[in-house]
Order: structure tokens, then sequence, then C-alpha cells
């Protein structure tokens, strides 16, 4: 039976998505810009369901039954292949799942990825970019390599800003913690939405901060890049945090990388961090530093790992028949 199997990798947003303008359709009220992660990747396969009469999920060989992220996706593709198919839809993460690894996008843009394959679709970017979005909000950036800007002043198209090999950063990613995240990013983004007294603020600095980082990327100002991502993080922790309950997906061992960031800073080393909706912290850094970065981090914190990822390119299919 045919069978098709797509590897996407995931992205760390540096100018990030935190809260829906409209959680129907799943629309950012935002514009993005990611990093798209080497190394790290989820490998998702797709065939036909010969027995049942519903799709099925498998993520690292355990059924998901909640089909709520891949069944508007799922729907969107019909359109264009007009296939009345139930599918098994393998998917594995070479990387914890669920604990802010952005497993979502990575698991969303490799099963755009295969479907359009399977049935020879050969999408307009755009559809492709639609599907992807109607799963993830940050799912459509990992359909790109290296820097990705998602505009949501332009129909959320995406714009990749430079490839993998026009910036040849490392990212350095801290596990902190393999647990699954208590709140999901979609709870938390809404419930950061009603509440926060500064996500009105969180709103009105979003264009100044696409504005400062496209420009650093442009340039290949790593100092630049340093300065608003940073603070960019720091805003979205804080509006999570004065959320109504309060959300903290940072934990101590979260704050001992960063000081440990702020003291090889000091020592002259080219790094920033970002941490998205869990504990685990993200460099990226001079190549040059990457050793003396992870020796450090090791060495001075209880991390469990400290994996050296480098920049990421577009999905690919690696096995048709
Ligand atoms: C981002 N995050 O821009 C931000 C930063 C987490 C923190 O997008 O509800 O899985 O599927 O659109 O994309 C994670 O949330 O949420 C996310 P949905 P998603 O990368």
């Amino acid at each position: 039976m045919k069978e098709t199997t797509a590897i996407a990798h995931p992205n760390f947003a540096l100018i990030k998505y935190w809260g829906k303008k409209d959680s129907n359709q799943n629309r950012p009220a935002m514009s993005s810009i990611s990093v798209t992660v080497g190394s790290m990747h989820s490998k998702t396969t797709i065939l036909k369901n010969p027995q049942s009469n519903r799709h099925q999920l498998f993520i690292n060989g355990t059924e998901e039954l909640d089909l709520s992220r891949i069944l508007p996706p799922l729907k969107y593709l019909s359109q264009f292949s007009q296939a009345k198919d139930y599918l098994v839809i393998q998917s594995h993460n070479n990387f914890p799942t669920s604990s802010g690894l952005a497993s979502s996008a990575s698991g969303i843009s490799s099963l755009v990825t295969a479907y359009e394959a399977h049935y020879d679709l050969n999408l307009d970017v755009k559809d492709r970019e639609e599907a992807c979005l109607l799963g993830s909000g940050s799912a459509p950036r990992s359909l790109f390599g290296g820097f990705v800007l998602m505009d949501h002043n332009n129909g959320y198209r995406c714009t990749q800003i430079l490839e993998k090999q026009e910036w040849a950063l490392d990212v350095l990613i801290c596990i902190v913690s393999k647990e699954q995240k208590k709140i999901s990013s979609r709870e938390g983004m809404e419930i950061s939405r009603k509440t926060s007294p500064f996500y009105k603020d969180w709103l009105s600095v979003n264009d100044q901060h696409i504005y400062l980082a496209l420009n650093a990327i442009k340039e290949k100002d790593i100092i630049a890049l340093e300065k608003v991502a940073e603070e960019n993080c720091k805003m979205m922790h804080e509006v999570m945090e004065t959320s109504i309950p309060s959300i903290s997906y940072m934990t101590n061992l979260t704050h001992s990388c960063l000081s440990e960031i702020e003291n090889l800073r000091s020592l002259g080393h080219k790094l920033f961090y970002t941490v998205d909706a869990g504990p685990q912290v993200k460099i990226i850094c001079d190549p040059e530093s990457s050793k003396i970065i992870k020796d450090t981090i090791i060495d001075r914190t209880d991390v469990i790992d400290v994996i050296q990822a480098g920049l990421g390119g577009p999905p690919r299919i690696i096995d048709e028949y």
C-alpha cells in the first residue's frame, strides 16, 4: 500500500506569537519571526486506513485520540485532493513532545508536506501555509528553512528572510525538563488575551519588534538581534505571568541557565536566549562559542542535556512508494 513520509523541523520564535485574533480559525493576533532548527525533527508517515471509518493518529507509537489539531488541515487539504480516504498518520519526534520544543509546528508541517506529496497536489505556497495555520499558529514557519517572517498584516504569509547558510549561527537547546507542559499554549494564550493587563502593550509593540529583528537579521547583527529577541521574550513571559491565573513556564533551572548566559556574554561570547511555552532554554550563538557554552551550561547547571542543533532547512519527503 502506498505510504508517504515527510520530515519537518521545529522552529523557535525570536519575535513571538502569543495570543489569537480569532480562536475559531486559529489566526494569530500578531506577526512573528522564527529560526528553523536543524537536527531535531518530526517524521510523519501517512497511508490509507483500510479498516476504520476515521483518521487515526499515532504520536511516537501511541494513539492520540484528540484529533482537533489535524482535522482542520486535513479537511482543508481534501478540497484539493478530492479524496474521501481515512488515513493512518504515524508521527515520530526525535525530541521531547509537548514540552515547549515546538513539536506541533514540526508535526503539522510534516503532515501537510506528506499529504501534498501523497496525493500529488502541487499546492500553491499560500495553500500549504493555510493548511498548516489551521493546525497550529506556528506551523507555517516550519515550511521554510533559516530565518522566517510570518506577517499577520499580509494574510499570514511567510517569507524567508535568510537561508540557513546565509547566516550560519548555531542553536543550542538546554533540556531543563522532559515533562509535558501543564497548560497548553492554546489555553495559555486565551487566558493571557482575556486577563493580562499587559496584553494591549504586547500587541502594540509587535510592529516595532518585527522591524528591529528584520533589520538585525538582514544586517547579520547578532547584538541587535539579541537585544530585541530577549526583550520580546521577557515581555511575553510578563504577559503570561500577569495573566489570571498566572502562567509560569520557567523554572528555577531555567533561570540558572539564563544567569550562565549572562556570565558567558560578559566574557565576550556572542549569544542570546529565548524561552517559549515550556522551561527549555534555547540559545542562538556564534558557532565559535558553541563548545564553551555547551560545556559551561552542562558543568554549572543541572540541565538534562544540551542539544547542538544548528539551523534547519525546509521539510522534505524521505520515502515514497
Ligand atoms: C511561537 N508559541 O511564536 C509561540 C511562542 C509558544 C511561545 O506558537 O494554538 O502550538 O496551535 O496556534 O503554535 C506555540 O503555540 O499554538 C507557539 P496554536 P502553537 O512560537
